[in-house]
């Protein structure tokens, strides 16, 4: 496997982690994925803001928010009704690869940037099951990613996440605040129209 750096406790990054070739292989799951769910525009709790990142997921369960439900984990397309399609075997793969031993994900949360795209500082904790891991992968543009503790206003540290890098949150890491701070337009020719795809593999119930 690609050499591993320890960012933080719990914060594991594998620059490199897919070579070009499953790089292309994952894009096209994942555009394939994308035409059966298209992506959608989450929107703040209550107030109905935008997020600048537009969704879509794959597997049992995804997640979405909206102004008048909010943030949350459903079996289908807040717009079309269907169920997600399924996660792609070669992710599944990267999960049983990074996160050894843990239950089968249920959720892969797509995330899809364009240039001006950002993801502010947030804990992910709509998860019944905060003891597995997330696992991460990103492709196309590379971003500038920042991950600090468990609470808001403490230190961060930043880094730049490329396409074909995972990223694995367990234990100490699992509650970190975390955000994207920017993406870097035209740093990668994976994606034909630019941008950054990331993938989030999560658990979601606790495990039987
Ligand atoms: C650190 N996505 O979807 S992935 C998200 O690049 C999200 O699209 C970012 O934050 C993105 O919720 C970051 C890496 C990641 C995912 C979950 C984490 C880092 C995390 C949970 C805890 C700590
Ligand atoms: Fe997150």
């Amino acid at each position: 496997m690609s050499s591993v750096l320890e960012i933080a406790p719990g914060v594991r990054h594998y620059p490199g982690f897919l070579d070009r070739a499953a790089q292309a292989a994952l894009r096209d799951d994942i555009l394939a994925a994308l035409a059966a769910a298209p992506p959608f525009v989450p929107r703040m709790p209550r107030t109905g803001k935008p997020f600048s990142v537009r969704m879509s997921n794959c597997g049992p369960l995804g997640w979405v928010s909206d102004a008048r439900l909010g943030y949350r984990y459903q079996p289908t397309h807040p717009e079309t009704g269907a169920p997600w399609p399924p996660i792609p075997a070669r992710l599944v793969d990267a999960w049983a690869a990074l996160a050894p031993g843990a239950p089968p994900p249920e959720a892969c949360l797509i995330n899809l940037y364009d240039a001006a795209a950002r993801m502010g500082l947030h804990q992910d904790r709509d998860e019944a099951d905060v003891s597995a891991p997330i696992v991460s992968l990103s492709l196309g543009d590379a971003a500038l990613f920042r991950v600090g503790g468990a609470t808001r206003g403490g230190p961060t540290r930043a880094f730049r996440l490329a396409s074909g890098d995972a990223l694995t949150l367990a234990g100490p890491a699992r509650l970190a605040f975390h955000g994207v701070d920017r993406i870097y337009a035209g740093s990668s020719t994976l994606l034909a129209e630019g941008g950054r795809i990331n993938l989030t593999m999560r658990r979601v119930t606790k495990a039987a």
